[in-house]
């Protein structure tokens, strides 16, 4: 079977059904084609830390109507360092908020809004091939509920993740790859508990990392650092409660438990790709750049580079300027590594070096925080990036 579009874009997650909104915003035709099931997208329980940009747009794309209702606006995080904590105040350092409202909702609340005005969007497709993206009439072959297809596009939009096929379809030896595996991961849960805090308690401790999040007044969201090789197996409800109890400990705060109702372990890993276009093929969000989730941006910076993604294919469309799609690569890339540099001192400062023998890294990890917390200028250095950098241009 054979059809056209103007912008094939490979992948159902944050930055696939942002892009395919904004070109129909646009009058723009897409494509989007999903490896997994719907269920299985809109249940994948992941990031929930939205900075204001990222909120913003959700207003701007029409979606943002159940996030402003059901979203925790938070203006301040907790740093928690030898069992004390301070409070980064965004409100006051930087005018900005974040929102904490759930990945997975964020995705159900586009696909809505796709279907809703009729966008196709393609679930369980197999074995997707980008093809002739070196020509000017690039392909993306696949199979649909056992027939073959071939689309026809006028660009192809990568945006299927770390794990996905669109990166290699790029020739051996153009591309760059920058990358980091951290000794360490991080073990994630979902309990049915009312948060111990009202805002996010990021806590470094001699045992490890551990993160106090939330999705609503009733379920906390917790994360831990881990051996990145270990097993859900390895980790019974009563070793993660004790761990997450002692870590977060500070004064008389007492963190509420409950039944754990999702788990699981998320290696960390700093990761670019360079440059993230190639002839007709468009690369955007995890497929070309990972950061360890402790500056909570992955999600964030997936949605940056589809926006300057669809500025410069509205262009191009309308009037024939390429400029845009030719600067696309540099532009995203400054803010790519902005976010790792960020990424990677939030990772750094907070978790335990598994060669830190005598001691030394710790006592400097606690001087840096201690720093951070003392000074105006290195709070709002940690503000501004938390909550999203207005990169100057
Ligand atoms: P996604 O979300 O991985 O979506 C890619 C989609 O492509 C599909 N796919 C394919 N489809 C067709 N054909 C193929 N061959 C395909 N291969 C793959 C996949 O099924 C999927 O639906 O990438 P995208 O859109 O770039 O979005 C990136 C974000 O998901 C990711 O960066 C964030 O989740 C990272 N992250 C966080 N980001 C934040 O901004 N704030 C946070 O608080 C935050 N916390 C986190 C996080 C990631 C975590 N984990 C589990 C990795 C916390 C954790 C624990
Ligand atoms: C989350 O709520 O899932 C979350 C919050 C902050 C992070 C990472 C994840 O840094």
């Amino acid at each position: 079977m054979n059809e056209r579009t103007q912008v094939g874009i490979v992948g159902a997650g944050p930055a696939g059904l942002v892009l395919g909104q904004l070109l129909h915003l646009r009058g723009i035709e897409s494509v989007v084609l999903e490896a997994r099931s719907r269920e299985y997208v809109e249940q994948r329980v992941r990031a929930g830390v939205l900075e204001q940009g990222t909120v913003n747009l959700m207003k701007e794309m029409g979606v943002g109507e159940r996030m402003e209702r059901q979203g925790l606006v938070h203006h301040g995080v907790e740093l928690r360092f030898a069992e004390r904590g301070h409070r980064i105040d965004f409100e006051d350092l930087t005018g900005k908020a974040i929102t904490v409202y759930g990945q997975q909702e964020v995705v159900k609340d586009l696909i809505a809004a796709r279907l809703d005005f009729g966008g196709p969007l393609l679930f369980e497709v197999d074995d997707v091939r980008p093809e002739g993206i070196e020509t000017d009439a690039p392909s993306l072959r696949f199979s649909h509920e056992g027939e073959e297809h071939t689309l026809q596009c006028d660009v192809i939009a990568g945006c299927d993740g770390f794990h996905g096929i669109c990166r290699d379809a790029v020739p051996d030896g153009l591309l760059t790859f920058h990358e980091r595996e951290w000794p360490f991961g991080w073990l994630g849960i979902l309990a049915e508990a009312a948060p111990s805090s009202d805002e996010l308690i990021y806590a470094h401790n001699p045992r490890g990392f551990a993160l106090q999040s939330m999705r609503s007044p009733e379920v906390t969201r917790l994360y831990l650092q881990c051996e990145p090789t270990d097993e859900l197996d390895a980790w019974p409800d009563d070793r993660i409660w004790e761990e997450l109890q002692v870590r977060l400990a500070s004064g008389d705060f007492r963190l509420n438990e409950g039944p754990i109702f999702e788990r699981g372990i998320t290696p960390m890993r700093s990761f670019v790709t360079e440059p993230m276009q190639h002839g007709r093929l468009y690369l955007a969000g995890d497929a070309v750049h990972i950061v360890p989730p402790t500056g909570a941006k992955g999600l964030n910076l997936a949605v940056a580079d589809v926006r300057v993604l669809a500025d410069a294919l509205e262009r191009w469309f309308g009037s024939g300027d390429d400029s845009g799609l030719r600067a696309y690569s540099d532009v995203c890339l400054r803010r790519v590594w902005h976010t790792q540099h960020f990424s990677w001192w939030m990772t750094s400062m907070l978790h335990r070096m598994p060669d830190d023998h005598d001691g030394f890294q710790a006592k400097l990890q606690i001087a840096q925080l201690d720093y951070v917390c003392a000074s105006r200028a290195a709070s709002t250095s940690l503000a501004e990036n938390y909550v999203g950098l207005d990169l100057p241009t």
